[in-house]
């Protein structure tokens, strides 16, 4: 089917998954085959010269089975090699037709199919959902017009401004070359030697230092495309354009000793929690929303729009929403789908174009070139995951792994022998031409003066963060930097966060011994061997804003409490009423609602009834959930006695998660927190279901971070 005979996506259907359909199969009430398909007798045992012989080569179906399974894997990413991805669907609230052609940004009608991949940067494929790290956020949308990627982070703005810094960046962070430690951690000398050396970097680092680099869950971050990219219109008239997706679910982070439990506890954590949800029915919400600038306004702000260390602050230009991404679908097969998926930025449709960012530049080359080593080849765009809705004609032929079958002689053109097919599209019949910028320059390896301004955001942010922010991201580099070995290193990163806040440089000096120094003035970063540091130096900007509070999670917290976690920890005796109605409204409001017990089995209640316990205190830990309730009861004294119910609410109470309790449940918090004093933020007694669950809406209470408890 051409694209112009294309009907639109009606709602429900899903072109996508009629397209993957085709591809899938399962083995109910089928034989067993060789991939020639021939039936399969013995699946126990080789073939071999006598029962106690030795094998004999001849066996072609053990040679088949060892082979494939010799072949198994491929190479992982180089970067976010570890990864958990769905599939959804998008759909637009409002035309956009002022600003791109795009179709599938202009049809409310219709619901556009997409498969999203989420992953950790650093760690191997097998590695923990949980360390301090960005978070790719890769959108692939199944357009009428093609594909379209929009492939992000969980941050607004990346570590280095141009392209060519990437390899050493990724050297940098990744598992030291001579022993590979550590796995996923940024906590090492080569990394903070790199960033300590690199002053753009700092605005990322600080974004990274703060609640956002450790995401409670997938569903709880916020995406960014991060660099400016272009919404051409139908008259060819361009608008710079920033991509944001907001949950729905709200913005929230977890503490760091809680990430750290986390990792041993559910090193999968993450890509369970996208799972379940998904499987339960409590699909996970992103808007989409714009930040959109005239052409002619691209010199009007105190940074560059091509410089991808900054970002628009939302109160210069506001976020328009537009639209909203539904994941409901998890895939069949992690390896055919979220393995194989191929993302690139360069997958655009009409209406969507690049900007001279340099490092977005860079990203056009590196991404195709990288599926042709990881996906074996040049076809990569056959694998179902990667397939555009469109089907694909032109006259690139042959390769490994290659599909379809063209028939015919002609694999050219222009031709006459197959009437000129595959035509070539007027520009009124679709098609992508390229934005006409006139460039008129010299051939030069220079960076832009107005890309070196390294600092002004990075304050922005550090002014723009709640008390409890900042204290978190004073924690955590004091974490990262004390891992460091090297005190020339510590002493660099603490002289370099002078820069961004004193307040910040002296706590951070505190924590190391050190006393922070302005570093020799100008700061210069990225200068070629034989370059002017005059030209390189950073100058910090005077910004119109002080404060930008948008960029704050705090800010940023949920009006529901859907897929929350919340466990009921109790124990056979409970007392029914209030233990069964907090159980039931918890879960009318859409939170995952489990019973935590110290046994497996059944809890039964005082009045005999029987309710199935969903993990044992053996098996889970208060750091799964989100906010812990104690029914009172007969149960109460067996869980006074159960060192591990002790820990589950001490440790609750520690990561500052809301906790209630009724009737003598009240004695196993007394119990478990030396110093609660009640009446207290995030402690509900005897409270009622909308109490609870607004403790629970606003997440933690930090302030007893003040104060903390052994755990
Ligand atoms: Fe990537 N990046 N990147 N990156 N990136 C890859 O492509 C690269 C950058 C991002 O779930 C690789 O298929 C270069 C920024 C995500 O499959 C590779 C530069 C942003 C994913 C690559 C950047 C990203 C990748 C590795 C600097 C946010 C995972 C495997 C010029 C806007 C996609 C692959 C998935 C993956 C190169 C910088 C996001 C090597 C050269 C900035 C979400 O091609």
């Amino acid at each position: 089917m051409k694209i112009n005979e294309q009907e639109p996506f009606e709602n429900g259907a899903n072109p996508k998954q009629e397209q993957l359909g085709k591809y899938k199969g399962d083995s109910h009430g089928e034989f067993m085959t060789t991939n020639q398909g021939l039936k399969v007798n013995d699946d126990q045992n080789s073939l071999k010269a006598g029962e106690r012989g030795p094998s004999l080569l001849e066996d072609f179906i053990f040679r088949e089975k060892m082979t494939h399974f010799d072949h198994e894997r491929i190479p992982e990413r180089i970067v976010h090699a570890r990864g958990s991805g769905a599939h959804g669907e998008f759909q637009l609230y409002k035309p956009m037709g002022k600003y791109t052609k795009a179709k599938f940004l202009n049809d409310t009608s219709v619901k556009t199919p997409v498969f999203v991949r989420f992953s950790t940067v650093q760690g191997s494929r097998g590695s923990t959902d949980l360390p301090r790290d960005i978070r790719g956020f890769a959108v692939k949308f199944y357009t009428q017009e093609g594909n379209y990627d929009l492939v992000g982070n969980n941050t607004p703005v990346f570590f280095i401004q141009d392209a060519m810094k990437f390899p050493d960046l990724v050297h940098a962070v990744k598992p030291e070359p001579d022993n590979e430690i550590p796995q996923a951690a940024s906590a090492h000398d080569t990394f903070w030697d790199f960033i300590s050396l690199m002053p753009e970097a700092m605005h990322n680092i600080m974004w990274l230092m703060s609640d956002r680099g450790i995401p409670r869950t997938l569903r709880s971050m916020e995406g960014f495309g991060i660099h400016t990219f272009r919404f051409i219109n139908d008259e060819g008239k361009s608008h710079f354009v920033k991509f944001h997706w907001k949950p729905l679910q709200g913005v929230l982070g977890l503490a760091w000793d809680e990430a750290q439990r986390l990792a041993g506890k559910d090193t999968d954590y993450h890509r369970r929690d996208l799972w379940d949800s998904i499987e339960n029915g409590l699909y996970p919400e992103w808007e989409l929303g714009v930040q959109i600038v005239p052409q002619e306004d691209e010199h009007k702000f105190p940074f560059d729009l091509l410089d991808p260390t900054k970002l628009i602050p939302e109160e210069m230009v506001p976020v328009e929403i537009i639209g909203k991404m539904t994941l409901n679908r998890n895939p069949d097969n992690f390896f055919a789908e979220t393995e194989q998926v191929a993302f690139h930025p360069g997958h655009v449709v009409p209406g969507i174009d690049f900007t001279n960012d340099p490092l977005l530049q860079g990203r056009l080359f590196s991404y195709t070139d990288t599926q042709l080593s990881r996906l074996g080849g040049p076809n990569f765009h056959e694998i179902p995951i990667n397939r555009s809705i469109p089907d694909v004609t032109n006259n690139q032929r042959d390769g490994i792994h290659r599909m379809q079958i063209p028939k015919g002689k002609v694999s050219y053109h222009p031709n006459s022998m197959a009437q000129g097919c595959p035509f070539q599209a007027m520009m009124t019949e679709g098609g992508f031409t390229s934005f006409e910028e006139r460039i008129d320059s010299s051939k030069i390896r220079k960076r832009s003066q107005s890309f070196f301004d390294h600092f002004s955001q990075p304050t922005l942010f550090y002014n723009s963060m709640s008390v409890h922010e900042k204290r978190h991201i004073q924690n955590a580099f004091s974490f990262e930097l004390g891992k460091v070995q090297r005190v020339p290193i510590r002493k660099r990163m603490v002289d370099m966060l002078l820069e961004v806040d004193e307040e910040l440089a002296k706590k951070v000096g505190d924590h190391l011994g050190l006393v922070p120094e302005r570093l020799p003035q100008p700061i210069t970063g990225s200068i070629p061997a034989d370059g002017d540091p005059a030209e390189h130096h950073s100058v910090k900007v005077e910004l119109p804003l002080s404060e930008a509070p948008s960029v704050s999670m705090a800010n940023k917290l949920p009006d529901n409490i859907r897929a929350r976690r919340i466990a009921i920890l109790t124990a056979d005796g409970v007392n029914d009423e209030a233990f069964t109605r907090m159980k039931k409204e918890l879960c009318e409001l859409g939170a995952i609602v489990q019973i935590i017990a110290p046994r497996h089995g059944f809890v039964t209640t005082k009045s005999g009834e029987q309710y199935p316990v969903d993990d044992s205190l053996l098996t889970t830990a208060s750091v799964i959930f989100d906010a812990v309730y104690v029914p009172g009861g007969e149960g109460v004294h067996t869980l006074l006695e159960h060192s591990g119910a002790i820990h589950f609410i001490s440790e609750a109470y520690k990561h500052c998660k809301p906790i209630a309790a009724d009737e003598n449940g009240v004695e196993l918090l007394t119990k478990s927190i030396p110093q609660l004093a009640v009446p207290e933020d995030g402690i509900v007694i005897d409270g009622e279901v909308q109490e609870f669950a607004g403790a629970i809406m606003l997440h933690r209470f930090w302030d007893r971070e003040m104060n903390p408890i052994p755990a």
